[in-house]
């Protein structure tokens, strides 16, 4: 393998010799590694990372994305005289092939990529204070913010990627023709889902009326997704940009409040463990409003706790879809491990509409 992930850099315009690659992060798409050159001496890492093409259809599409959105926030940074310093950690940047290309193809049809690596500082899949949670929320509410004015409509990565309804359906339609016999297994997690299929078009159609509008969004804004720096404990720069497309901002919140205010993993199997913290609720929000409070209409607004709710339903419902699907989209790593996801996304929703009334009154204190 190191041979193989030795002859991909050497595509790309990287000084210096090849020393290591080790696999990096958590993420259940792509494949990430650290590449650690040796430049006259000096050590510098790169992050590697080979696109899931089977849910990154046209990754051509994907890069020119890519490209775009972090060149528009490095030329927004290098106008703030304040950041210039900075400008290095506070968005990807790619490195190009020696045909100045945003990726290489390989022999076998894969597609790479490579950027900087990003130094001193980490992702976490759990938080542990409410400051961390505001951090992070500002900085995904700033990214946002930077590409608000952002001039051309992205290309569409994946279709429809938050559209409840036609997630609702795909699950329906997994039920139906149960390939893998596994349905017997989820009655009640059927039962769960159903009993909420009224509230999943909400969004779909105030944004059909008119009420909200569609902008440019991360669409993956999963807590380990942004780097928060070792020493400042800031957000400082967001990663994983392949979904970043036209979308709902309430798409970035939901997802915050699905991975930034469990105590507990996504994964976790002792449900007792999962529930929203109230606390890291109103650090998000905080954090977000702060940024994004300078876009966000009243109608917007009001509608992100329920952001939290229809999120954190609809991955759970990705979940379980993929788990009767033999578990072909998301990685895992043990047996009913996306079952077992989608019953802690439900337990979640549960602690969220329990505490609904007292979120939207946060809500109201904070417009
Ligand atoms: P996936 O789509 O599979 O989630 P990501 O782009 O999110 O892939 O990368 C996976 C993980 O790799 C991140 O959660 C982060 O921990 C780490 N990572 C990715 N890029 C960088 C970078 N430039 N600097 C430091 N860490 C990174
Ligand atoms: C995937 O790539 P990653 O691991 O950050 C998924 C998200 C899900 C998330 C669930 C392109 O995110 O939509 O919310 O898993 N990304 C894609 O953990 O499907
Ligand atoms: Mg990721």
């Amino acid at each position: 393998m190191q041979k193989k992930l030795e002859n991909i850099c050497s595509h790309f315009h990287i000084y210096g010799d090849y020393v290591v690659a080790i696999p990096c992060g958590k993420g259940h798409i792509n494949d990430t590694y650290q590449v650690t050159f040796d430049q006259g001496g000096t050590l510098l890492h790169y992050t590697l990372q080979k696109i899931n093409t089977n849910v990154f259809r046209q990754p051509a599409l994907v890069m020119e994305n890519f490209n775009c959105v972090t060149s528009h926030i490095l030329h927004k940074i290098r106008q703030e005289k304040t950041q210039r310093g900075r400008a290095k950690r506070r968005t990807l940047r790619l490195v190009f092939t020696h045909d100045a290309m945003p990726y290489y193809k390989d022999g076998d049809g894969d597609y790479w990529r490579c950027y900087v690596f990003v130094e001193n500082c980490h992702s976490f899949d759990v938080l542990d204070e409410p400051d961390q949670a505001y951090k992070a929320a500002q900085a995904f509410g700033q990214f946002q913010l930077d590409l608000a004015d952002l001039p051309d409509r992205l290309n569409e990565t994946i279709p429809y990627f938050h559209h409840a309804p036609r997630r609702l359906k795909a699950l329906e339609d997994m039920i139906k023709s149960d390939r893998f016999d596994r349905v017997k297994m989820v009655a009640p997690e059927i039962d769960f889902v159903m009993k909420r299929a009224h509230e999943l078009d909400k969004l779909i159609k105030l944004q059909q009326s008119g009420d909200i509008v569609e902008r440019t969004t991360h669409n993956d804004t999963k807590l380990n997704n942004v780097l928060i720096d070792d020493f400042t404990g800031e957000g400082i720069c967001v990663l994983d940009l392949d979904t970043v497309m036209p979308g709902l901002p309430h798409y970035d919140f939901g997802d915050m409040v699905r991975t930034g205010t469990s105590p507990a993993p996504e994964d976790e199997t002792d449900l007792s463990k999962v529930y929203m913290r109230f606390d890291m609720f109103e650090a998000l929000l905080r954090g977000y409003l702060d940024k994004a409070g300078m876009f966000l209409n009243d109608v917007e607004k009001e509608l992100l706790p329920f952001s939290g709710k229809l999120i954190t339903m609809v991955i759970g419902i990705r979940f379980l879809t993929d788990f009767l699907d033999g578990d072909n989209y998301f990685k895992t790593s043990r047996v009913n491990h996306n079952l077992e996801r989608a019953r802690s996304q439900f337990k979640l929703v549960e602690s969220i509409e329990e505490q609904y009334d007292d979120m939207m009154k946060l809500l109201k204190k904070l417009m």
